[in-house]
């Protein structure tokens, strides 16, 4: 799926900006007509999560109605026109000018319609109607009775009832983009790269919308090349093999990127351009070692959150300008997109500066009772489509997660994940997967994943208030764990303790920032001690909003190493004096 673009055969319109507005809660806009338009909206700031935007919203997850009106550009007539949403949680209903266009589920994934029969000059009446409610049988779940799940910072009910540990913020969460492509034009493209000795190798092949005739140049540009390659059509797609003497390697410390451009021909004619920059690297898994470029690399940094006062998870570029700063300031080479897709700008960046990611789908607090389970099965499998078709192209994206802390111990959860696994597999050959558990060694699916991710608390939520007893028993699960699962790489993917912001305590005691900052310090040198061990996250960058529960003090999560404002707490200075500043 590709980004829209805007050069001499494309344009894109963004329709971020004021929308009109409206809560449903008696479910009556149907009937009441409101696909083909309303008037008795408020305005609301899009992209954004409403919640935080009015007063009566905060808990209120939907339905609710959005509304724009647009013109189109002069000059978009012959075009193949299309409306792409970056985001929106949970789930969507489009119409345009009164007619429904299409749907999407699941919140964190972007979804187009091709409008081009249905659009007008002017005039033009776009609804969404969102729907964020948490159900049983969506993914991630929430408001799920009975007595299988029991989700520990609740003790007895979260307000919103979701079964993780975040808030499940809702509504037109990422830009709302109109673009127009010719109307012979690329769908697709996909860049694989490897290496042979100093030689960077591309398969590239791209996708047309049609079977018509017609040629591809792929063009690469940089590092002193400029390489050409030409290929016929073979129905809708065309592949070619680049190759790059001395390639100028994509990595953390040298984060290259070439640009690749690809020119759709037509009896020798120019109809369509697509660039993109390409990063050239490698990713394998070698005994339990994890190498990039041959050579392996150890993971420090964090699981995060999109999360931030007012706009919830919407999507604001100087926060992911901040925290990049903030992660190069601390010595952070790596973040996980815990627990859904990132933004699209986010990864463009991750690519830009060198960061190393860890790409997460939307299936966080699974459980495995049989009601709901193939639609959830359905649901997770959508997301792992959605997502490598999205991601596939970013050099930063090094592994793919296919689920948070599943609560796998029923018999079925371990042909669940094969099949997430192996989907992940089949579309994408060239990363490792990998599913971040927390039952450790009852998690039959570390038999198959490619690199373990483990969570673990230990000196927090277990052995509370005993660090040292804490270390003790980490160490030797994580050795257990080593030992049953085989040679593979193992990250400790979330591990920390709330620190309550200007909170102290000497000796330091839990919920004060010098409890944070030991925990985190101290286990590190327990992982720096085990050959195994790839990588540490802790958990979490920033302090994140979460549902209102006795264990969440001001319904946030304090276990990030910066405020939700993003100021530094004690970790994080301990954590840039142990990771380093680049
Ligand atoms: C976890 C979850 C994460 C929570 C964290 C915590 O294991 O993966 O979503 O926020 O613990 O702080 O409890």
């Amino acid at each position: 799926m590709l980004y829209p673009q805007f050069n001499l055969f494309r344009q894109s319109n963004d329709l971020s900006g004021f929308w009109d507005f409206c809560f449903d809660r008696e479910q009556v806009g149907e009937t009441q007509g409101w696909p083909s338009g309303f008037s008795h909206g408020r305005p609301i700031a899009v992209p954004a999560s409403w919640n935080d935007q009015f007063e009566d919203g905060r808990d209120y997850l939907g339905p609710a109605w959005y509304q724009i009106r647009f013109d189109l550009p002069w000059n978009w007539q012959d075009k193949r026109i299309f409306v792409r949403f970056g985001s929106v949680n949970y789930l969507a209903t489009v119409w345009l000018n009164g007619t429904q266009i299409g749907g999407h589920e699941g919140g964190h994934l972007p979804f187009e319609f091709d409008i081009t029969a249905l659009v007008q000059p002017q005039a033009n009446c776009l609804v969404v109607r969102v729907d964020g409610e948490l159900a049983f049988d969506r993914v991630p779940p929430g408001n799920v009775t009975g007595d299988t799940v029991d989700f520990f910072p609740s003790h007895g009910g979260n307000t919103p009832q979701a079964q993780f540990d975040f808030f499940p913020f809702c509504g037109i969460q990422r830009p709302v983009l109109l673009y127009a492509t010719p109307l012979q034009a690329l769908q697709d493209i996909t860049v694989v790269t490897d290496l042979v000795g100093s030689e960077g190798k591309l398969r590239v092949r791209a996708q047309k919308y049609d079977q018509t005739e017609a040629s591809a140049r792929f063009s690469l540009r940089g590092y002193g090349q400029d390489i050409s390659v030409e290929t016929q059509f073979n129905g809708d797609s065309a592949e070619a093999l680049i190759s790059v003497p001395e390639a100028a390697l994509w990595s953390p410390a040298a984060p290259n990127l070439y640009e690749l451009s690809v020119e759709l021909l037509q009896n020798g004619a120019v109809q369509d351009v697509y660039s993109l920059p390409v990063g050239i690297r490698t990713v394998v898994v070698d005994g339990e070692r994890l190498l990039l470029n041959g050579q392996p690399i150890y993971l420090t940094g964090f699981g995060r959150h999109e999360d931030f006062p007012v706009v919830g998870r919407g999507l604001l570029p100087p926060v992911i300008v901040k925290d990049y700063a903030l992660m190069n300031w601390i010595g952070a080479n790596s973040f996980r997109t815990s627990h859904y897709p990132y933004s699209e700008e986010m990864l463009a960046l991750a690519d830009r500066l060198g960061f190393l990611v860890i790409a997460e789908t939307p299936a966080v607090g699974l459980y495995f009772r049989e009601d709901g389970l193939e639609r959830r099965l359905e649901l997770c499998s959508q997301y792992v489509r959605e997502l490598i078709t999205r991601d596939k192209n970013h050099p930063s994206v090094i592994m793919w997660s296919v689920a948070n802390e599943p609560h796998s111990k029923p018999p079925h959860a371990k042909p669940f994940f094969r099949q997430l696994y192996d989907e992940a597999h089949a579309l994408d050959s060239t990363r490792p997967v990998t599913l971040v558990s927390t039952v450790g060694l009852a998690e039959e699916s570390f038999e198959f994943c490619d690199v373990l991710c483990l969570n673990r608390y230990n000196g927090w939520y277990v052995q509370s208030g005993d660090i040292p007893k804490g270390l003790q028993v980490l160490s030797e699960d994580l050795d257990a764990i080593h030992e049953k699962y085989g040679s593979k790489p193992l990250i400790l993917a979330e591990f920390g303790a709330d620190a309550v912001s200007g909170m102290h305590a000497q000796p330091p005691e839990m919920f004060s920032e010098e409890y944070q900052a030991e925990i985190i310090a101290r286990t590190i040198e327990v992982l720096r001690q085990k050959s195994y061990v790839v990588g540490e996250h802790v958990w979490n960058m920033c302090d994140f909003k979460t549902c209102q529960g006795v264990g969440r003090v001001g319904a946030l999560n304090h276990k990030g190493v910066f405020t939700r404002d993003r100021r530094p707490k004690l970790a994080a200075h301990r954590l840039r004096e142990i990771w380093g500043a680049k």
